[in-house]
């Protein structure tokens, strides 16, 4: 972060000279910024969301989009607490009502259309899929699309078992670096929405509410579900600052949620010279 601080500083240095000495000391010259050609080092997320200054942006924007260019593939389902994958890389699952748009997103993000399964029917996802983002052998992230939770219709059982182990695998995963929590941006907040925030906050898992299906949320309801939301963050510890407005259809706020995200992966063992 040292480059934003030096541009911010620069400037009210030069507002502090008011009264010039005689002969001023050449000034240093500033350390150079690195050029965002390859990965810049791990972004400050909330620096995102706030006035961040354009370039160092752009560098955040572009180490997102450098690690989700690269490639992603399904490496296991766990349909019990007890099956899950060892943990070699940090993790961020992806979390909320079914149909809220869970696996279009991991596919929005990645770039690929059939990556974790869609549906309309509610419910469609079953278990807990892993994707590991990065080279094979050279992984950086883990996504995991979870199952749903609010579904009306599943029978009780199938409810429970589901919530079962949705809820045991947020409680205990160590590598488990960032929840996003999904809600939809067109309906208002549930129920179920407030356990699971009160259940993340309880078990201090960090997370980060982003908002979906942005492209058919009418523009007075999304701000209102905005603010809304903006409000569930500031009462809760463990929500991370920034919202992150969402549409996996039109692409809104893809870019941004990538970026977010890169600020949690394994660093590029190719830069950090721990590459076997
Ligand atoms: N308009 C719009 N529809 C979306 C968007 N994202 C997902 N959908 C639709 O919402 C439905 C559910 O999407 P999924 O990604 O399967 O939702 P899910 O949260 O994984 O659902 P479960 O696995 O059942 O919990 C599908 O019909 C998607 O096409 C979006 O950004 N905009
Ligand atoms: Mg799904």
């Amino acid at each position: 972060m040292a480059s934003s601080g030096a541009a911010t500083w620069a400037e009210d240095d030069a507002d502090d000279m008011a009264t010039p000495p005689a002969k001023p000391a050449p000034r240093p010259a500033p350390p150079p910024r690195p050029a965002p050609v390859v990965e810049a080092p791990p972004p400050a997320p909330e620096l995102l969301g706030g006035p961040a200054d354009a370039a160092e942006r752009r560098a955040w924007l572009e180490a997102g989009r450098l690690l989700f260019a690269r490639p992603c593939r399904f490496t296991y389902a766990s349909q019990r607490i007890d099956q899950l994958p060892a943990f070699t890389l940090p993790e961020v699952a992806f979390c909320g009502r079914s149909n809220v748009g869970k696996s279009s997103l991991v596919n929005a993000l990645t770039g690929q259309k059939t990556l974790a399964r869609v549906s309309n029917t509610p419910g469609r996802t079953k278990q807990l899929n892993f994707f590991e983002l990065g080279e094979e052998g050279r992984g950086r992230l883990t996504l995991v699309d979870m199952p749903g939770y609010g579904y009306a219709q599943a029978a009780k059982q199938v409810k429970e078992d589901w919530q079962g182990l949705m809820f045991d695998y947020l409680r205990g995963r160590p590598n488990l670096m960032r929840v996003v929590l999904m809600l939809d941006a067109r309906i208002e907040t549930k129920a179920s929405d407030l356990a699971a925030m009160d259940l993340l906050g309880e078990a201090a898992v960090p997370f980060q509410i982003v908002l979906t299906k942005a492209d058919s949320a009418k523009p007075y309801w999304l701000r209102k579900r905005q603010e809304e939301v903006a409000g569930f963050v500031r009462e809760r510890a463990a929500a991370h600052p920034v919202v992150v407005t969402t549409s996996s259809e039109d692409g809104t706020g893809i870019e941004e949620l990538r970026a977010e995200l890169a600020a949690l992966a394994a660093p590029d063992p190719r830069l950090t010279g721990t590459e076997a």
